[in-house]
C-alpha cells in the first residue's frame, strides 16, 4: 500500500501539468510575457522527493527536498518542446533533468528519471546551466558548468568553474567529452557551441574569468575555435560582445540561448550585469553577429530585452533573469525560456521578425545621458510632427 499523501500531492502536480497558461497584459511590441512561470520546483514529479512507503515514512515526509527548477536548456524535436533544466535539491547541488511540452507555453512536465550524467570527474561538486547545441554534425551537445572546489587557496569557497561537455541524439543516453580547456583563461561559465562549423571548426562562445565571481581582465564575452571536439582546447579567445563602462553590461555579461540564424546575421540573447547597491542585477540583451563571421557583432541594441518584472524580482538571487535556451521554429516563432531570481522558469514569446527589428531597428546606447536624451528627443520632435500630421 502507499501512503495516501500521495494520491493528494499527486493530484496537485496534475492540475499544475493541465493549467494553461495566458498571455498577459505587459505589452512592449518586441515579445510576449505569460502569466504564469512555465516550470517551477512545485513542477517536480512527487516520486523524486517522498518515499512513499507508510511504513518507512509514516508522516509522508519530503525526504530529498527540491529548492528551485531554473536556467534551462531549450530544443524542439518532432515539434515538441524540451527544456533540460537545472534543478536545485534543498541541498544546493544542482542536477539535470528533461521536461517536455506540446505547446513551450503549459503542460511542461518532467520526464520519469532526472538525467544521470556520466560520472568522470571525481572533483566535480555542483553542475548547472546546460546550453543545448543541434550541432550540424549531427549530434546534439550540451555544454554546462562543471564546478570544483579550488583547492589552491585557503577559502572554503573557493571555486573553479569549468565547461562540461556532453552528447546525445535523444537527451535520454548521454556521452560525456573532455572540459573545455581554455589555455588563457582559468575559469569558464556561460559556454555555448556554435550550431555550425566556422573555418571547418567547432566554434564556442566563452566568458574568459579569472575569478569564479568576478570575470576581472575578462573584457566580456569570448570566442574561439578547436579542431576537436572529443578532447575540445582553445587556444585564443577573441572578445565579441564586451563589456561597457555604464551600461547593463559593466559588471559582466555572458552568452546564452545557442544564436539563432537569420537571413541578417546570427541573433544572439545573452545576459548583462551590472553592480547595485542591493547587489548585482542580472538583465537579457540581445545582438547580431555577421552571418560569415559569427563573432563579428554588427548589431548592439541599447539596454536590456527582457528585465525581471513583478514576481519576477524576488526570489533566491533577486533580481536576476538568466536565459540559457531558446527554441527558434521553422515558422518564425522564438520561445525565450529565461528564468527569474534563480528559482523558477518563465517564457518570452516573439518571433524571428520581430527580433530582427528589435536588433536592427533599436537605437545602440549612446553610453552618455547627454546623448541619450538627444536620442529621446529626436523620437518625440518626430511623434510631435506626426501627431501635429493626424
Ligand atoms: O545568480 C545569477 C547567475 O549567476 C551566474 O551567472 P554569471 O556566471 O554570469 O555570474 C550563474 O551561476 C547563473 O547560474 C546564475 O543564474
Amino acid at each position: 500500500m502507499l501512503h495516501p499523501q500521495y494520491y493528494v500531492e499527486k493530484e496537485k502536480l496534475e492540475a499544475l501539468i493541465q493549467r494553461k497558461n495566458k498571455k498577459s497584459s505587459f505589452y512592449n511590441g518586441i515579445f510576449d510575457r505569460y502569466e504564469d512561470p512555465v516550470l517551477t520546483r512545485a513542477h517536480i514529479p512527487v516520486e523524486w522527493k517522498y518515499d512513499l512507503d507508510p511504513q518507512t515514512n509514516p508522516w509522508f515526509m519530503e525526504r530529498l527536498g527540491v529548492n528551485a527548477v531554473m536556467n534551462s536548456g531549450a530544443i524542439e524535436l518532432n515539434g515538441k518542446f524540451y527544456l533540460v533544466a537545472r534543478v536545485e535539491g534543498a541541498d544546493r547541488k544542482s542536477f539535470f533533468a528533461v521536461a517536455e511540452s506540446d505547446t513551450g507555453i503549459d503542460g511542461f512536465r518532467f520526464w520519469d528519471t532526472p538525467v544521470v550524467l556520466p560520472d568522470i570527474c571525481p572533483q566535480e561538486t555542483n553542475v548547472y546551466d546546460m546550453r543545448l547545441t543541434k550541432h550540424e554534425d549531427g549530434y546534439i551537445y550540451g555544454v554546462f558548468c562543471s564546478e570544483s572546489k579550488d583547492t589552491s587557496v585557503d577559502d572554503l569557497s573557493a571555486a573553479t568553474a569549468a565547461a562540461g561537455i556532453v552528447r546525445t541524439k535523444d537527451l535520454k543516453s548521454w556521452e560525456r567529452l573532455d572540459n573545455l580547456t581554455t589555455l588563457r583563461s582559468p575559469q569558464q561559465r556561460n559556454v555555448v557551441l556554435h550550431p555550425e562549423f566556422v573555418d571547418g571548426k567547432y566554434a564556442f562562445y566563452t566568458r574568459p574569468m579569472d575569478d569564479f565571481i568576478d570575470t576581472g581582465s575578462g573584457g566580456g564575452i569570448g570566442f574561439g575555435l578547436c579542431d576537436d571536439i572529443e578532447h575540445a582546447v582553445i587556444d585564443e579567445e577573441i572578445l565579441t560582445s564586451c563589456r561597457k563602462y555604464h551600461t547593463i553590461t559593466e559588471a559582466k555579461n555572458g552568452a546564452g540561448a545557442v544564436p539563432i540564424k537569420t537571413d541578417r546575421g546570427w541573433i544572439h540573447i545573452a545576459h548583462g550585469v551590472r553592480n547595485t547597491a542591493a547587489g548585482l542585477r542580472y538583465v537579457i540583451y540581445a545582438f547580431a553577429t555577421d552571418f560569415k563571421d559569427p563573432k563579428r557583432v554588427i548589431a548592439e541594441p541599447s539596454g536590456l530585452l527582457i528585465g525581471p518584472l513583478g514576481q519576477e524580482r524576488t526570489g533566491d538571487v533577486s533580481n536576476v533573469v538568466f536565459t540559457n535556451g531558446a527554441v527558434a521554429r521553422d515558422n518564425g516563432d522564438v520561445f525565450i525560456y529565461y528564468a527569474s531570481s534563480d528559482t523558477r522558469m518563465h517564457v518570452a514569446v516573439t518571433t524571428i521578425d520581430k527580433l530582427k527589428d528589435y536588433v536592427f531597428h533599436t537605437p545602440s546606447d549612446a553610453l552618455r545621458s547627454a546623448d541619450c536624451v538627444r536620442q529621446r528627443m529626436a523620437l518625440i520632435e518626430k511623434n510631435r510632427k506626426l501627431l501635429e500630421a493626424f
